[in-house]
């Protein structure tokens, strides 16, 4: 079975020092690079925000970061501005191996987020990876990368619900982890069948 790694988001406004910062980010670096070294088919998503997206709290006077609000696709969470196209919050990490097939962009339509790397948030509008996999006869997928209970979660329950077979390795991922956000994504993926390595 033809397999893919999938990275997700190793960006620096992902990790420490950056606006939106995962507790221990920069941590997957090495470990995703010996998995790249690895793998035949790799894949880099890359967060790309326009300045003023709608997934951001300086868009909603009156709102702060890490709260909820409803869009019409459904509950968004708002958070600090992020991944702003060009700017060096939106750059992989420099150590981060970038050899990769594909570098797929998401997140720059500005009036939907979108943390999947299959689907926006309306789950969906797609992004056009579903087709590059089935043109390339590619049926199993090992996703890592930031963060594991957003960018990872919702792209291995979209994986799934496509009938790929969706391995997440914890050992290149680390979490946002807001009101249990971690431990509820964790659970949801194993109910899925979605295998944890
Ligand atoms: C992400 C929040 C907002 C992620 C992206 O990569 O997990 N999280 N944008
Ligand atoms: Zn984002």
């Amino acid at each position: 079975m033809t397999s893919a790694l999938i990275v997700i988001d190793v960006q620096n406004d992902f990790c420490p020092g950056g606006a939106l910062a995962v507790p221990d980010g920069d941590a997957v670096v090495p470990v995703i690079n010996d998995m790249i070294a690895r793998w035949q088919t790799v894949i880099l998503t890359q967060d790309w925000h326009h300045a003023g997206h709608s997934s951001f709290a300086s868009q909603h006077p009156g709102t702060s970061p890490f709260e909820t609000m409803p869009m019409p696709y459904g509950e968004q969470v708002l958070w600090p501005d992020h991944c702003i196209q060009g700017t060096r919050g939106a750059a992989f990490h420099t150590d981060l191996n970038t050899n990769a097939d594909l570098i797929l962009r998401k997140g720059f339509r500005p009036e939907i987020d979108s943390y999947s790397a299959l689907f926006e948030n309306d789950r969906t509008t797609a992004t056009g990876l579903d087709g590059y996999l089935r043109d390339r006869a590619i049926h199993s997928l090992t996703l890592v990368g930031l963060a594991t209970d957003f960018c990872v979660f919702f792209s291995a329950m979209d994986a799934k619900r496509l009938g790929y077979d969706v391995s997440v390795d914890l050992a290149g991922c680390r979490g946002i982890d807001l009101n249990g956000s971690l431990e509820a994504a964790l659970q949801t993926m194993r109910a899925a069948e979605v295998t944890l390595i």
